[in-house]
């Protein structure tokens, strides 16, 4: 019997400052709607999917920080998502800015949940790889203050066996990062679901949005093949107050193929009806870790941080 299950990006376009979370969470009902009458049975929606991407400005009034945060999920504005989910039996995954009290003191991640088809959280992922930096780049055209806003993940990059499937979460930057899905690989995720908010600019470097586009779906493309899961990437894009981040929200087969493509940088959904065992027989030949992987030698990756080079002149005689 196969294992087939209808996935969906639920893509967001634009939040602006002045949208309020009440009419965010209706646009995120539509979606939901929407990949339900396409038969969707988990649908991804993107990072930080209830406020526009706050890390873009330097803000240094805590207060004015914290009203982006959620101190609790689901809170009272996104309760009717929530229900509604559980009504119409479909699994979610939403990113958001979490604000809590863990040890004795207030923490913040940039944070995803998984929740199941019954409406349950059943998996929280706390954002691992924070890009950009802390302090305020006076000459830029915005901030990228992930580093300043949002402590790193303390929870480790985990796998939920849950809606009939393995499904990890990672957030944004740490799709660049092969670790994140090999680490998700080692507990034999089927599907992962990752949200970002991608700024079109490259903040520190002229890039062609083209080659930065390229950069996203190679790193998706090449992740999924390489630990044999599907992948479902989502995007907030679109331009919020003038600043623009691109799309690309996409599902990616095990076999590294795309599956489906967002065409617009708006509110967009996108499904496919995925076969869970078509990694099956990726992970049976090249890539059964068991057989073929020699981590008698793949010490440096988890000893040293940044690269060192050889300090040997080879040439010299
Ligand atoms: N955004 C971007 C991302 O990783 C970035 C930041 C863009 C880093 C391009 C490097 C290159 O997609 C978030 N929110 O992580």
């Amino acid at each position: 019997m196969l294992r087939r299950m209808i996935l969906a990006a639920a893509q967001l376009g634009p939040i602006h400052l002045k949208d309020s979370r009440a009419s965010v969470v209706k646009r995120l009902i539509v979606l939901l709607w929407r990949a339900h009458a396409m038969g969707a049975r988990f649908v991804v929606f993107p990072e930080m999917a209830l406020t526009t991407f706050f890390p873009r400005y330097w803000i240094t009034d805590q207060a004015e920080i914290d009203a982006y945060f959620e101190t609790s999920m689901p809170s009272n504005e996104t309760q009717p998502l929530f229900n509604l989910a559980r009504e119409l039996g479909i699994g979610f995954y939403l990113g958001y800015a979490e604000k809590t009290v863990e040890d004795g003191r207030i923490r913040r991640f940039n944070t995803s949940v998984l929740v199941n088809a019954k409406g349950k959280i059943v998996g929280r992922y706390r954002k691992i790889h924070l890009p950009g930096h802390s302090e305020h780049l006076l000459q830029a055209p915005f901030q990228h203050l992930e580093k300043r806003y949002f402590e790193v993940g303390n929870e480790g990059f985990k796998v939920w066996r849950t809606m009939g499937a393995h499904v990890g979460m990672c957030i944004c930057n740490d799709r660049r990062w092969p670790e994140t899905f090999r680490v998700m690989g080692l507990q034999d995720v089927e599907i992962v679901a990752v949200g970002y908010n991608t700024p079109t600019d490259n903040l520190h470097h002229p890039e062609p949005p083209h080659l930065r586009m390229h950069h996203h779906l190679i790193t998706l493309q090449a992740s999924a093949y390489q630990n044999a899961t599907w992948v479902i990437a989502t995007a907030k894009c679109g331009r919020e107050d003038g600043f623009a981040m691109f799309g690309g929200s996409c599902i990616v087969a095990p076999t590294g193929e795309i599956a489906a493509l967002a065409q617009s940088e708006d509110d967009e959904v996108i499904a496919v009806d995925a076969d869970l065992d078509l990694g099956a027989y990726i992970k049976r030949g090249t890539f059964d870790f068991a057989r073929h992987r020699r981590i008698e030698h793949y010490g440096l990756i988890a000893a040293r941080t940044a690269a060192v080079a050889p300090s040997i002149d080879s040439d010299a005689e």
